[in-house]
């Protein structure tokens, strides 16, 4: 095994966004978006706001993000993406990650590379994630508890890191593990899932250009509470699949098991594409209720349809050619 540690360039958030410059820009994007939890959001709000210039330098634009922008998506709220958050390893309430989160060491961290290809080994996050490839992503986000998000993330294509780590031709799959440390994770004495959670994807899921590594949301590193310093994006595919603070990375021949089809395998399988047209056995999932969106007379957040591939049809569907989605759920 080898330490590839070459030249590590550690970004503390600190040196990408002063304080004083963060606040100042949330309180302009909460002044634009009139106090609401909701903020609108368009290239010229962030650029024309001299204190975003302190965010991660050189994020580049993609088609995605300019395609939500072009539907005029709102993003959801910076506060309600950092504190409704499902991260069991630091407990199961919706306030409980981003409350014992906070001691989670995220520097230095190792991601562990092995199983089928050229280049296996203990890799630090920098060698991985390189900041002149970062992107900024608006992503629609659907877990499968029926709650969605609007969200800009910060991160690099999944295919790039696959790319450089070389799969041989055995590797059919990747697969994915978060850290599990009872010491920093107050949720582990908890047996609610197995530890450690485990994710995986089939190899042309992973390399989808949609697939994303994220490091960070809102232009600034991820929060701990949201999967620091690196968790994966997949945004057809219901929330769960968005496996948080990676620490191995297994490229395999065989389907690899997942935490949520391990604990329920008649509720969660391995695809679990966003599909309104198949529901959850024990509630629906043709409605969403959108974080901070629209609410009805009595405060509540209106319910809108989910859409096929949570929106992502024409990016993924030929992914799925020929597949049953009703088995292959
Ligand atoms: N390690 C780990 N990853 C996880 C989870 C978890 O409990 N542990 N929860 C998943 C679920 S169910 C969802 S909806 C998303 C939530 O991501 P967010 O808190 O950043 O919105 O993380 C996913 N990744
Ligand atoms: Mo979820």
């Amino acid at each position: 095994m080898l330490i590839r540690n070459m030249h590590t360039y550690d970004i503390k958030s600190s040196e990408i966004t002063p304080k004083s410059a963060y606040f100042s820009r949330r309180r302009l994007l909460k002044s634009l978006a009139g106090g609401s939890a909701v903020v609108a959001f368009g290239p010229y709000a962030l650029n024309n706001n001299t204190s975003a210039a302190t965010k991660i330098p050189n994020l580049k634009r993609t088609k995605w993000t300019l395609k939500s922008l072009g539907e005029s998506v709102k993003l959801t709220s910076y506060d309600d993406i950092t504190s409704y958050n499902n991260f069991y390893e630091f407990g199961t309430s919706k306030g409980d990650p981003k409350r014992n989160a906070r001691l989670l060491k995220t520097r230095p961290w190792t991601i562990i590379v092995d199983g089928h290809t050229e280049n296996p080994g203990r890799y630090a996050f920098e060698d991985l994630v390189k900041f002149d490839q970062l992107e900024e992503r608006v992503y629609r986000f659907r877990c499968v508890e029926a709650w969605s998000m609007v969200v800009p993330w910060v991160g690099i294509p999944l295919a790039n890191i696959i790319r450089k780590l070389g799969p041989t031709s055995n590797a059919k799959y990747i697969a994915f593990e978060t850290l599990a440390d009872s010491k920093q994770m107050p949720g582990i004495r908890s047996r609610v899932l197995n530890w450690p959670y485990v994710e995986g994807l089939r190899l042309d899921e992973a390399m989808n250009p949609l697939t994303l590594m994220a490091i960070g949301l809102y232009g600034e590193i991820l929060p701990n509470q949201n999967g620091a310093p690196i968790r994966l994006v997949v945004p057809w595919k219901y929330g769960f699949k968005s496996i948080k603070s990676i620490v191995r990375i297994t490229f395999s021949e065989e389907q690899p098991p997942t935490s949520w089809n391990l604990s329920a395998p008649r509720e969660y399988g391995f695809y679990s594409n966003v599909n309104p047209e198949v529901d959850h056995p024990r509630w629906s999932q043709a409605k969403e209720r959108l974080l901070g969106g629209p609410t009805n007379m009595l405060g509540f957040v209106t319910k809108q349809p989910t859409l096929m591939f949570n929106g992502y049809t024409e990016e993924v569907e030929g992914l799925y050619q020929g597949m049953d989605l009703n088995r292959h759920f």
